[in-house]
């Protein structure tokens, strides 16, 4: 028997060709355990373990993984990028592209493009991350850009409010997008889509798909997790602790938990703010006020006559309800991750959506909260609502 090392397999350290082979028993167990041995004095060489560590098992790694490997970024804006596996330290490298690397961060460069990131490890395996950097141009002052998602059925990108709408002084004819003033509250549904138009032709009441657009970039994007990790341990959910028992007015990025008595220096669950796949940060998307969309069903919803909140992702889908109109991305999530609960109610009976979950929800509020509660006529001073522009 004879064993060939490949060019591929010395670079590898991995891949052994054997080129003849007597396919008996025994020749194909020395042929396993001389593989097995081999493979792993190479490996071991290559990466300073010794052949005993790597036979032990000690020095088995997970593969090298990037995230994300694709994304969005808008013009002069920073991304994040986490690295898992293969053999540490981690080197970044801008391959092609403009913009800058620092650490594991990239900024993209002040014009629309495309960029790709690389990170290496020791060992020499690299993957590659495709960045396309958008425009912020196009959207009003205090709107922030939000990439379209297929999967939940938007086809181009929009701009959404950063903050819950505001009233312009009087609570009457156009809102307003700021952090400062109390949200816009005690407003019907109806109402709150004339007001959004009221705007211009350009503005319309956040729609289901449109929410869950948002709902679905916070949830892939690790800094809104406890842990830092998406899908380990939970993702805040806003002013919802019921102290103070009022919607507040939002402030600066750096101030995310702002008039709720928690402290944001490190995470917590009354957070404000969320931050998009694309770095934007959006104020009170769970919590704070719940936000009327512009959703009425009547029938046909999911979980129908449920007697008060329930779990989202256990619900059975309808044909008006499947899964991408509610549920989370990762539908092992519950309320204990911070996604919020359902709240189905009747069907024929109400059916105005409303989502987020407001500033006493407590553990119900999340960024999927669904609330099928209100008639035509519901105005109450927890609900305001949440405009865009396209
Ligand atoms: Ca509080
Ligand atoms: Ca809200």
């Amino acid at each position: 028997m004879s064993i060939r090392l490949t060019r591929r397999a010395v670079r590898n350290g991995l891949r052994l060709k054997p080129t003849s082979v007597r396919c008996n028993a025994r020749a194909y167990r020395r042929l396993i355990w001389l593989c097995t041995f081999a493979a792993s004095a190479l490996l071991a060489s290559c990466q300073n373990v010794s052949t005993d560590e790597y036979l032990s098992g000690a020095a088995i790694k997970s593969p090298l993984r990037l995230s994300p490997a694709n994304a969005t970024v808008i013009e002069s804006q920073s991304l994040q990028f986490t690295v898992t596996g293969g053999y540490p330290p981690y080197s970044f490298k801008l391959f092609s592209g403009g913009g800058s690397v620092s650490g594991s961060v990239y900024t993209a460069p002040s014009a629309i493009g495309s960029a790709v990131v690389t990170v290496s490890d020791t060992a020499g395996t690299s993957l590659a991350s495709l960045i396309t950097i958008v425009s912020n141009a196009n959207c009003p002052t205090n709107f922030i850009p939000v990439p379209f998602n297929n999967s939940v059925g938007t086809t181009a990108n929009f701009c959404v409010s950063k903050y819950e709408m505001k009233c312009n002084g009087a609570c009457s004819g156009a809102p307003i997008s700021a952090a400062a003033g109390l949200p816009w509250v005690s407003i019907t549904q109806a109402d709150a889509k004339t007001a959004c138009a009221l705007l211009g032709g350009q503005y319309h009441l956040i729609t289901n798909a449109e929410w869950m657009t948002i709902a679905r970039s916070i949830e892939a994007t690790a800094a809104n997790w406890s842990t830092g990790t998406v899908n380990s341990g939970a993702i805040n959910r806003g002013h919802s602790d019921g102290t103070p028992a009022s919607p507040l007015a939002a402030s600066t990025d750096d101030d995310a938990c702002s008039g709720t008595g928690q402290n944001c220096t490190v995470f917590n669950d009354q957070r404000r703010t969320h931050v998009l796949a694309n770095g934007q940060t959006i104020w009170d998307f769970s919590g704070n006020a719940k936000e009327f969309i512009d959703w009425q069903l009547s029938t046909d919803r999911a979980g129908s006559g449920a007697g008060g909140y329930v779990e989202l992702n256990t619900q059975t889908v309808t044909t008006s309800m499947p899964a991408n109109t509610f549920k989370s991305n990762t539908t092992a999530l519950n309320s204990a991750n911070g996604i919020g609960m359902y709240l189905p109610d009747t069907d024929s009976q109400n059916g105005y959506a409303a989502r987020g979950g407001h500033n006493a929800n407590n553990s119900q509020a999340g960024i999927y909260h669904l609330d099928f509660g209100q008639n035509a006529s519901f105005t109450s001073s927890q609900f305001g609502f949440r405009c865009v522009y396209q």
